[in-house]
């Protein structure tokens, strides 16, 4: 069954969904937001400057992946996210000098010390899973940590998040199919961002919504606008209920728009217009949030400014800390790789 997020939290207004998510939360998504919007940055710039190799980043897209996050329990419910989530990551608990310790590559990156590329995220404490580089394989992943969670009796659910290209691909066909039959605890949450890398929608797909294909599958499915973070939070909050309740899994399509060039090595200036990014660019979730906030008596200049400068002490810091950290030493190459033996006592 497909709805649109409109349905989705029926008639009630910006202000009835204000209330529900509350003050605290509101201002803490956007805190969150701006945060990633600046490390994001400062990781294309020390990219520019040849200090790290490659970076793919999350601008444009910090409102989905926050409100997803805020409706999950982090540390209980599993992730699969993708390397686009580092706003999700920081949402979930995963540290600035963290996410920078990652795109330096260092050996106290906690992702995989250093070994793994960029922005491929795991982490034991959120109970994060690792995942692979050929886009969909977390999905099956999912759709096995939820029928493992069952099994053992827990209550959490699977959070598995990818792109719309993703959904092009057979991994996501046999993940959400065997996720729907056992009616797992899952929620597959598509960040249509319109572009697998050079390749638009249009050219990927013959259904103008992502969320169509749960019909394929028998589940809900749920669009959503990935730029506003309370629909967002909403949604997921519902599908969360809902496999909890036994109900099953969810696929959920945040529409949402990438601001930048796919990774550091893409030049997206030869298959969309700048124009096109203009454009996109005036529904930017930060200022958006912002104006909501002004709107509700939360925010004001002064506030604005003192978080600015929070958030470039923290960038600062992060960045400062992550380059003068030591690169994993090359005897530990295999480290990570297999279960090692507990030392003979
Ligand atoms: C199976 C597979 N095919 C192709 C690639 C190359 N590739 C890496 S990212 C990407 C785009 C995926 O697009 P989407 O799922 O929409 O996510 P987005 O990057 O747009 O957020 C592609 C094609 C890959 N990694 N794996």
């Amino acid at each position: 069954m497909l709805r649109t997020a409109k349905e989705a939290t029926a008639s009630k207004s910006v202000d009835v969904a204000l209330e529900a998510i509350g003050a605290e939360r509101l201002l803490a998504m956007y805190r969150i937001m701006v945060l990633s919007r600046a490390l994001d940055e400062r990781m294309w710039i020390v990219q520019r400057q040849g200090k790290v190799p490659f970076v793919i980043t999350a601008q444009g897209q910090e409102a989905a992946q926050v409100g997803a996050a805020m409706a999950l329990r982090p540390g209980h419910d599993v992730v699969l996210p993708y390397y686009r989530d580092m706003t999700l990551m920081l949402a979930l608990g995963m540290t600035p000098r963290e996410l920078m310790l990652n795109v330096f590559s260092r050996a106290e990156d906690p992702n995989s010390g250093g070994r793994q590329m960029p922005a491929h995220f795991s982490l034991p404490r959120l109970r994060v899973l690792t995942g692979s580089s050929p886009v969909g394989t977390q999905i099956p992943h999912a759709a096995g940590a939820a029928l493992a969670s069952r099994l053992r009796g827990e209550d959490s659910v699977t959070f598995c998040s990818f792109g719309e290209g993703a959904t092009s691909t057979g991994d996501f066909h046999e993940g959400v199919n065997f996720a729907a039959v056992l009616q797992l605890p899952v929620i597959f949450f598509c960040q249509n961002n319109r572009y697998a890398i050079s390749v638009p929608q249009r050219r990927q797909m013959a259904v103008e919504s992502v969320a169509a294909r749960a019909a394929a599958y028998g589940i809900e499915g749920v669009s959503v606008d990935g730029q506003d973070p309370v629909a967002v939070y909403q949604v997921v909050s519902q599908a969360v209920e809902r496999a909890r309740a036994g109900a099953g899994p969810t696929l959920i399509e945040a529409v949402t728009y990438r601001y930048v060039p796919h990774t550091s090595d893409d030049d997206d200036r030869v298959y969309r217009s700048r124009d096109e990014v203009d454009q996109s660019r005036r529904r930017d979730p930060i200022p958006l949030l912002r104006d909501r906030l002004v709107e509700a008596g939360l925010w004001d200049d002064a506030r604005e400014q003192a978080l600015r400068e929070e958030v470039a002490r923290i960038v600062d810091d992060a960045t400062a800390y992550a380059e003068q950290a030591p690169p994993p030493d090359p005897a530990t190459v295999a480290r990570h790789l297999f279960a090692e033996p507990a030392a003979e006592s």
